[in-house]
């Protein structure tokens, strides 16, 4: 197959950055649907997700990444830093994302971490939030003295402002070569798997400071019957304090989660989802490596 700008490329675009720039919002935005999870808070991502958007001239098979860090707390932190460094292996390009006007020691930590040889596109992000334009060309030409990326490309992956242009440089990076997913595959992850981080995700919007990095979701039953989903999950913190900040004021904040949750659900699958919440106490899951493995974090 072979559009009207030049031969059919695929291939692998890892997406990476320190935590909180923006990279799952660029994902979405690119493939234009809400695969991967995105809050105000640092490390919402914990595990890689693949995003695919195919065009007639091109399949770009994202991969959206946890944001690197340098404290290494527990197993899962480990697992978190592994993933994202594991993404980088084999992909034809990679996009960098900062934040405009800032390029720091995470930013050219996460840098060293690309292996050699990999073209790289520096992804500025939150173009919107400048106030004052002119700011930007300076910090352009930092950059372009700092690394040499193949192209620098300022965007909003909130509003979507030149993400046409972004997706332009990245096809230039990939190869020539026939497609590697099916035209209409969205992701590499299974229903189970988004469900459970749309729970998260809620998690992380909807509780107060320290409370989201403390839990997990657990999927316990995901059943299909015709359009409906029946889901059954469990959300797992750390101590049993946590346990009524989760379920709130007669179950107030419980009951929002679920419905936030399964309103993006039925958005995502495209079919009514029936959504059931436990709240479990499970100690020290964060490195237990028997609770890790089933929850994916291995
Ligand atoms: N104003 C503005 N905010 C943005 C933009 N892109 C992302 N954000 C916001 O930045 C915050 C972090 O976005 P995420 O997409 O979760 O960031 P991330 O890099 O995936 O973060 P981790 O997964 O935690 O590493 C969210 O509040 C987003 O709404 C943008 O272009 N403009
Ligand atoms: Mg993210």
């Amino acid at each position: 197959m072979s559009g009207q700008d030049g031969p059919m490329r695929a291939g692998y675009v890892a997406i990476v950055g320190r935590p909180n720039v923006g990279k799952s919002t660029l994902l979405n935005r690119l493939v234009g649907q809400k695969l991967s999870i995105t809050s105000r808070r640092p490390q919402t991502t914990r595990d890689s997700v693949v995003g695919i958007l195919t065009r007639p001239d091109a399949q770009f098979v994202f991969v959206d990444t946890p944001g690197v860090q340098s404290a290494h707390g527990s197993r899962l932190n480990r697992y978190m830093n592994r993933s994202a460094t594991q993404a980088l292996e084999q992909v034809d390009a990679v996009a960098l994302v900062l934040e405009a006007l800032r390029f720091g020691p995470a930013d050219r930590k996460v840098l060293a971490a690309i292996p050699d040889g990999v073209p790289v596109v520096a992804v500025v992000n939150k173009i919107d939030r400048l106030a004052d334009k002119s700011a930007l060309l300076p910090f352009l030409a930092t950059l372009a003295a700092a690394y040499p990326f193949r192209e620098i490309v300022p965007v909003s992956a909130e509003t979507g402002v030149q993400t046409e242009a972004l997706l332009g440089a990245l096809r230039a990076l990939l190869p020539e070569g026939d497609l590697i997913y099916g035209e209409d595959e969205l992701t590499d992850r299974s229903e189970r798997f988004l469900a459970a981080e749309l729970v998260r995700e809620k998690l992380f919007r909807l509780l107060g400071e320290e409370v989201p990095y403390a839990t997990a979701v657990e999927i316990e039953r995901f059943e299909q019957e015709g359009e409906l989903r029946r889901i059954s999950a469990s959300i797992l913190v750390e101590r049993s304090g946590q346990k009524p900040i989760v379920i709130g004021k007669g179950g107030e904040k419980l009951k929002a989660i679920g419905t936030q949750a399964r309103q993006d659900m039925e958005k995502l699958f495209g079919g009514k989802v029936f959504l059931e919440l436990f709240v479990k106490v499970r100690e020290g899951w964060m490195d237990n490596a028997a609770i890790l493995r089933r929850l994916g974090y291995d």
